[in-house]
């Protein structure tokens, strides 16, 4: 078959995944507690099906098999995360060796294989120590994660050329801060609003002291969620109130790392409402000349608003729903398996943002998924036909690769997710994987989707 869809030469096809997510051995090899262990002790009733991170894929035993399978299926590039709490459990002081092993073995085996390792140091996984001394809310967590990814810089960075200070920081800030779906359940848009601050600080400081090495030839970037924001209509209420949804949900991270500071609109919003956050001397010059070299982006969905119904109660807590409504557009295609809106041109919308005001900072969809609830009934001769997964791909290629035709910056693609996994309050409710895994015997299993992308990798193209 020709090639109807071609992608520029080198460009990255792989997948993503996160340690919590898919390593396992929670309470082996040294590791301290997270935030996720200690929580599914506390309130396990939380979890769908009330299952816990210790039920995971065992990527920590399995690696090498794995990787065998990413290479089967024509991956050139993986992206998976460091647990802090592995490294350094507790949060700081000294490595545990049997973490680096276990890295180390990663690293040498994706290369080995052919395949580009991309670490990310953060993935929603903060030690219980460091949550217990105020999390990020703490400029003392601060410098210890600085000081963590300054250890994986040191002891990684000799193989291992793309870097990225966290994924989706705006998660713990929505979950943890305003809408109570991470640990520590707090409902508070001032201390949100802090978090988040500090999140920026932290990533800043990450990178400037990756620059401050020896590896130079490595890029360092960040992995933000991107969510379009549509408003309802033209009319001027409609698009001010997707405006500011913009301001909160994308901005608020891309612009400081991107550009290196926080938009007017935002800064203008916060003051008004008296809600900046606690800043300190140097950080406006850190957050200027320590931008991303590289930007990840993960597309799910986009964000459609509309004007506000009914005026906020100006003496309730303030939050950003103040500012818009969630507007339910009839007719809008859904990934009905999930409950979330395809919508396959919010891909081409984001890189063309990208390279009209963030001047075409090389970038990369780092994730883009379908994640599937009870997808055992779409098996047939022993095989997950994922037909819906595939058209899924094929329908944000065609826009991504739009973009490229267009003069974006894209450079890779990444599937969420290489294989089932644990996702966080959802556990094993939405299955995303190129391949099944059977949560009793951990054996994985190519479903279609598997077999379409090794051609889209060979062919470069489809
Ligand atoms: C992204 C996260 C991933 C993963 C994915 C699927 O936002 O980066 O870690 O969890 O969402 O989420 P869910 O399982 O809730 O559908």
């Amino acid at each position: 078959m020709a090639v109807k869809y071609k992608f520029p030469e080198g460009f990255w096809w792989g997948s993503a995944t996160s340690a919590t997510q898919i390593e396992g051995a929670a309470h082996e090899g040294g590791k301290g507690m997270n935030i996720w262990d200690y929580w599914y002790k506390q309130e396990p009733n939380r979890f769908f099906d009330e299952v816990g991170p210790e039920t995971t894929s065992d990527f920590y035993h399995l690696y090498k098999d794995d990787i065998a399978r990413m290479k089967e299926i024509g991956h050139t590039t993986f992206r998976f995360s460091i647990s802090w709490a592995r490294l350094i459990p507790g949060g700081s002081g000294d490595v545990n060796e049997e973490a680096v092993s276990f890295y180390n073995r990663v690293i040498d085996e994706l290369i080995d294989q052919e395949i580009e390792p991309f670490i990310n140091l953060f993935h929603f996984d903060m030690p219980l120590e460091m949550q217990e001394m105020g999390g990020w809310e703490s400029r003392e967590v601060v410098e210890y994660y600085v000081t963590y990814a300054k250890q994986a810089f040191n002891l990684f960075g000799d193989r291992v050329k793309k870097w990225f200070t966290f994924n989706e920081p705006i998660v713990p800030v929505e979950g943890g801060y305003l809408y109570d779906f991470h640990y520590p359940n707090v409902v508070d848009a001032s201390r949100a609003i802090q978090v988040a601050y500090n999140t920026m600080i932290a990533s800043a400081k990450a990178i400037k002291t990756f620059r401050s090495t020896d590896i130079h030839e490595g890029q360092i970037g960040i992995i933000l969620n991107l969510t379009p924001s549509y408003p309802r209509s033209e009319h001027p209420a409609d698009l001010k109130a997707a405006n500011a949804c913009d301001l909160f949900f994308n901005r608020s991270f891309l612009d400081p790392a991107v550009l290196g500071k926080f938009p007017q609109g935002l800064i203008a919003l916060l003051e008004e409402h008296g809600h900046l956050p606690e800043t300190k001397e140097g950080d406006e010059s850190l957050l200027n000349e320590n931008t991303v070299d590289l930007l990840g982006v993960n597309y799910y969905q986009p964000r459609r608003v509309k004007a506000k119904e009914h005026l906020p109660n100006p003496y309730g807590p303030f939050m950003p729903d103040w500012f818009f409504d969630p507007y339910e557009m009839p007719g809008r295609k859904m990934n009905k398996y999930r409950g979330w809106e395809i919508y396959e041109k919010g891909i081409y919308d984001i890189m063309v943002n990208l390279k009209e005001n963030y001047g075409n900072i090389p970038s990369f969809i780092s994730e883009n998924g379908m994640g599937v609830q009870d997808e055992e009934r779409f098996i047939e001769d022993g095989r997950i036909e994922d037909d819906y997964r595939i058209d899924f791909i094929k329908g944000h290629l065609r826009w991504l690769n739009k973009a490229i035709q267009e003069g974006c910056n894209a450079k890779g693609y990444h599937l969420w997710s290489f294989m089932d996994n644990w996702s966080w309050m959802n556990a094993y409710k939405n299955r995303y994987g190129f391949f099944s895994v059977d949560l009793e015997t951990k054996e994985r299993k190519p479903k279609k989707s598997a077999y379409f992308i090794k051609e889209v990798a060979e062919k470069n193209g489809f």
